[in-house]
């Protein structure tokens, strides 16, 4: 089993909103049939649909009453789900035999974190080849009324429900770098090893995402590294990594280790 978290940055354009990157996702649908793969569980992020809407209506802040929430929390659920949409049109068209699941549907939060998850819709789906295509979400939450949980996090729980052996977190930059990517010198961290961690963050201290970006990408991650999976962050803009990183060939890319 290995999960796929399609990174907003990647399937949208984030400098323009509601721009879906059309070409990008075609291609990406291709490398994924051509791995043969089936045991896969795809997870997509927000981008310029979902956080775009979500930082418009302000909720990524503290937004009280709650019932001055709802119209944002609404629109940036519906926001992932036209997302979905698109997404499901072009990877049905390629072949891909994908079936949308919002994680609100099946998941329920308590102060932001996943709490409860219902998995038999995803366990089902395999069941007749069909292959789960999931997305962050806005979710109800036992604390908070509502939460918006990121695709990173729902790929995470869901590689710890389903004992994955691997998470592959498609992003727009080649890996982890170890200072800010567009400054001279940057270089590549190939292996990143989490104890590690925490001296990166300052590189990334500027996310935009209401969900954290790249920051909170590497906590959700260490997650998975102290469960053994193996976790990897691959450019997804450019050709044949997905494929490679999914068959296991040596990939330009950050690959997350233990200490
Ligand atoms: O792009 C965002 O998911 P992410 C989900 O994985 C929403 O952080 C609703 C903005």
């Amino acid at each position: 089993m290995i999960v796929v978290k399609l990174g907003g940055s990647v399937i949208t354009d984030k400098s323009k909103p509601l721009s879906f990157n059309e070409d990008v996702s075609r291609r990406l649908a291709d490398e994924i049939l051509s791995t043969g793969l089936k045991d896969v569980i795809l997870v997509h992020g927000g981008g310029s649909f979902g956080h775009y809407i979500a930082s418009t209506y302000g909720l990524n802040k503290v937004v009280k009453p709650i019932s001055q929430a709802t119209p944002g929390l609404l629109e940036t659920h519906m926001s992932m789900r036209r997302l979905t949409d698109r997404l499901v049109s072009v990877f049905s068209s390629k072949g891909l035999r994908i079936y949308p699941i919002s994680a609100s549907s099946i998941m329920v939060a308590r102060r932001g974190r996943i709490d409860s998850i219902y998995l038999e819709p995803i366990k089902l789906s395999f069941k007749i080849g069909l292959i789960p295509l999931l997305h962050g979400d806005v979710v109800f939450d036992y604390e908070d009324g509502f939460s918006i949980v990121s695709g990173d996090q729902v790929a995470v729980r869901l590689a710890l429900e389903f004992k994955a052996h691997k998470v592959i977190f498609v992003v727009d930059v080649d890996g982890v770098y170890d200072r800010d990517p567009r400054s001279e010198g940057a270089s590549l961290i190939r292996e990143l090893k989490i104890e590690f961690l925490e001296e990166i963050f300052p590189v990334y201290s500027g996310s935009i995402d209401v969900t954290g970006g790249m920051i909170s990408k590497l906590r959700e991650a260490s997650i998975l590294i102290e469960k053994g999976i193996e976790v990897y962050i691959i450019n997804g803009l450019k050709p044949g990594r997905l494929y490679r990183a999914i068959m296991g060939f040596d990939v330009e890319g950050t690959r997350l280790i233990g200490g």
